[in-house]
Formats: structure tokens, sequence, C-alpha cells
């Protein structure tokens, strides 16, 4: 029984190192013995290192020459590699026939085309992974390709497609950031990366006001107040006022971000509006001061930059605009986009950039509505009601996170200006 696994050893032995002298093209690309693409699982031919017996005997006689005199300057690194008392039976001496037509060795690539890097995805969601790979020498059928997760591990094995496609799909993710490589690796065992950082988040539970407002996390400015219905209200239903609520205690973070919430307004005359804000400043402090000089009226209590002051901050903006604005050189500062009552996407405190907006005539019937803004590098998008109105670029843009609040304002026109059931995604506050 035991000759019997001694001669399966050999044999196996002899199978290995057989390949070993193709495989030494890993470490020397330029004497590949050509054309044998079937051994490219064998990684290296320094594995077999104890095998050197068997292997000189396959090699010798193709080599058909005098193995101890090549071996010695062409093979060395073999020899030292192989840590070999006997150098002179080396196992690469089978490259010394292509010495004279070397051929190159396949450079392979990789690159990933799905998802972009720093998405923020939330857990559950089915996410397409696609990627390309190529080689400069093999077919890509001829490349193993493999795509890992830093967190969950091998996600995917399998042969790209004859056009090199490789892709697969998965909702099973864990939560938090990980970071997806796809590998290809070509016959000769040289290896392309490709990595994409995505973002795997829960909502946060969502903050429903349903109780009164902790002052540890919430900070009121103004003339906004936390309601016992379980909304903040920035205004009320009157003349000439400014409010904000921000929270101080759970600081967005920098990059993609998604975030819902509910808005209710009307019941009143028709002004000025409402918005959420993200400032990027440097404490609570500066928020106060922030607060104390954010413009009323048209700059809905947000407005410190542009036209509206010389506040230079990272700020980033939904606006709920219920009155139109007209600069007329003399009690406007700025013009609204369009007479109607408007969403838009604003940054940096400034009331009058519009860098994306959509009309929504009919937003002051007293009812909440359902919002959510995504921010994914430069693109917004804002659903309302479930339904996109804002899908677009904001070049630059460059979401720094900050300080999350709502701000509305009054004039002569009223209406109340309310918000409710905020919840925050992001990278990722794994629960
Ligand atoms: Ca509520
Ligand atoms: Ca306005
Ligand atoms: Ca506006």
């Amino acid at each position: 029984m035991r000759r019997y696994v001694a001669l399966a050893l050999l044999l196996l032995l002899f199978a290995c190192t057989d390949d070993a002298g193709d495989g030494g093209s890993n470490v020397e690309p330029g004497n590949d013995a050509g054309g044998d693409t079937s051994d490219f699982a064998d990684v290296d031919a320094e594995e077999t290192g104890d095998t050197n017996e068997t292997d000189a005997q396959a090699d010798v006689p193709a080599d058909g020459e005098t193995p101890d005199v090549d071996d010695a300057g062409e093979d060395t690194p073999d020899v030292i590699a192989d840590g070999d008392a006997t150098p002179d039976a080396d196992p690469d001496t089978g490259a010394d026939a292509d010495a004279d037509t070397p051929e190159p060795a396949g450079v392979p690539s990789a690159e990933i085309t799905q998802p972009a890097g720093r998405d923020v995805i939330e857990v559950g969601t089915p996410i397409d992974f696609r990627g390309v790979v190529g080689d400069t020498l093999h077919a890509p059928g001829m490349l193993a390709v493999r795509w890992v997760s830093d967190v969950d591990g091998p996600l995917f094995d399998g042969p790209p497609n004859r056009d090199g496609l490789t892709g697969f799909t998965t909702d099973a993710l864990t939560p938090g950031w990980h970071n997806i490589t796809l590998i290809a690796t070509n016959p000769d065992g040289a290896v392309a990366n490709a990595q994409v950082r995505i973002g795997i988040c829960q909502w946060g539970d969502p903050e429903t006001f349903d109780t009164e407002i902790n002052g540890a996390a919430w900070r009121i400015y103004g003339d906004a107040f936390w309601d016992p219905g379980g909304w903040l209200e920035m205004t009320g239903n009157v003349q000439g006022r400014k409010g904000a609520i921000y929270n101080i205690r759970d600081i967005v973070n920098p990059g993609d971000v998604a975030i819902r919430f509910r808005i209710w307004t009307g019941g009143g005359t028709g002004a000025d509006g409402f918005a959420m804000s993200v400032f990027d400043v440097a404490d609570v402090a500066e928020l106060d001061r922030l607060n104390a000089e954010a413009g009323s009226g048209g700059a809905l209590g947000y407005g410190v930059g542009g036209d509206w002051g010389d506040w230079e901050v990272d700020g980033f903006h939904v606006e709920f605009d219920t009155w139109h604005n007209v600069f007329n050189g003399d009690n406007e500062l700025h013009t609204d986009p369009t007479p109607e009552n408007h969403i838009g996407v604003m940054t940096n405190g400034d009331p009058g950039t519009h860098h994306l907006w959509a009309e929504i005539p009919t937003i002051e019937d007293q009812q909440w509505h359902d919002v959510t803004v995504e921010v994914e590098g430069a693109r917004v998008v804002v659903t309302l009601d479930g339904v996109t109105v804002i899908d677009g670029e904001v070049p630059g843009l460059n979401f720094k996170g900050g300080f999350i609040g709502f701000s509305g304002t009054t004039g002569f026109f009223t209406n109340f200006h309310r918000f409710d059931r905020l919840q925050v995604l992001q990278e990722c506050r794994v629960e």
C-alpha cells in the first residue's frame, strides 16, 4: 500500500515539477516556455523545492545540453531559492531551450466600472458589481478572477466572459465600510488589482420629535420651538419670524450621505419658506454666531453668504421656498428661479444661487410630505413623497458634513414651517 502511495506521490511530483519549468516564468517572465498556459495554478516553481531531483530527470532530456554549465550562469535565482544541496540538478533548465527566443509575459489589467467609489448603500440593497479585465498576451478567458471584500472575504470567483467582463450581484454585504478588490491573475501568475471603497449603511433610528427635544442634542434659535404635536416648528403662523433648530450632538460626517425628513407648510398667507441645512462650522459657538447673523425673509434663516453676508462657510442646504423673490436693487437681494414654490439645492449659506431646483406648486397644502436627500459625490438626488424631483450635479460639490438642522422664516406673509422624522444614513453608523 505504502508503495502505491509513494508511486502516486512520485507521479504527482513528476507532474508538478514538469510544470515547474514553465511555472518558473513567474520569476523569469522573459523565459516563458511559451504557450503553456495550463499550469497557472502552480503559482510558483519554488513551491516545489523538494522535488528537484525529479525535476532534473524531467528537464534534462528536453534540454539536451549539460545543465551544470547553464544553471550556474542563468538560473542562479532558482538555485538560491531552492536552497537545494544539488544545484546542478536545477529544475529550470527547460527555460534554456527558449533563451534565444524570449516571449513576453502577459501583463493583466483590471478595472471596476460599478459601483463608483465611496458609494453609500443601504444594507440589504442588491449591489451590481461590474468590472473588466484583460491581458496583453492572454485571452480574457485565461484569466482567473476573484472579487474580495476586506470585511466579508471572497465574494465571487469565476472567469470573465470573452470580452473580459466580470460581475455579480449581492445584497449580503455586512454593514460598514468595505474595500472591494477585483483581482485578475493571468496564466503567468501576474496579478492586477482594482479597488473601490463603498459604505454599507443602516438608517439611524428616526428622530420623531414626539417628546420634547433634549437641549444636549438640539439647540433652538430665534422663534423656533418644539411643538407638543410632535414636530419642530420654525416660525408659527406669525409675521416677521426667523427660527432654527440644529443638532449639536450628532455631527454629520463628510462624504456621501442620505437624509430623510418630513415637511409641512401652509395655513397662512404664503411665505417665506424653510430649509434643511448642514453647516461645517468649527463649534457650537460659531453655529450660534452664524444663526444670529443668518438672514431672515428670503434668506430662509440660513443665508449668510452670497448677497446675504460675508461668511465663507461650507454649507449644504435644501430649501423649500414659497415666496418669489425678485431682485430690484432695493429691498431684495436675490431673484428666485421661478415664481412658483420650489425646492432648491443650495450651498455655502448662499440663498441666491439655486444650483438645482424644481417647482413644487402644491407644497402649501398643510400635509406632511416625505423628503429624501442623497448626496453622492457631486450628485444630488431629492425625492418628494417617493418621486424624484431633483437629480443633478452641483459642480464642485464636496459635502463636508457638519451640524444638521432646520430653519424657516416669515415676513409680511406667513405660514407654518414644520419638520419631523429626521433620519440620517451615512458612513456608516453601524448599529
Ligand atoms: Ca413626530
Ligand atoms: Ca424665496
Ligand atoms: Ca429660493
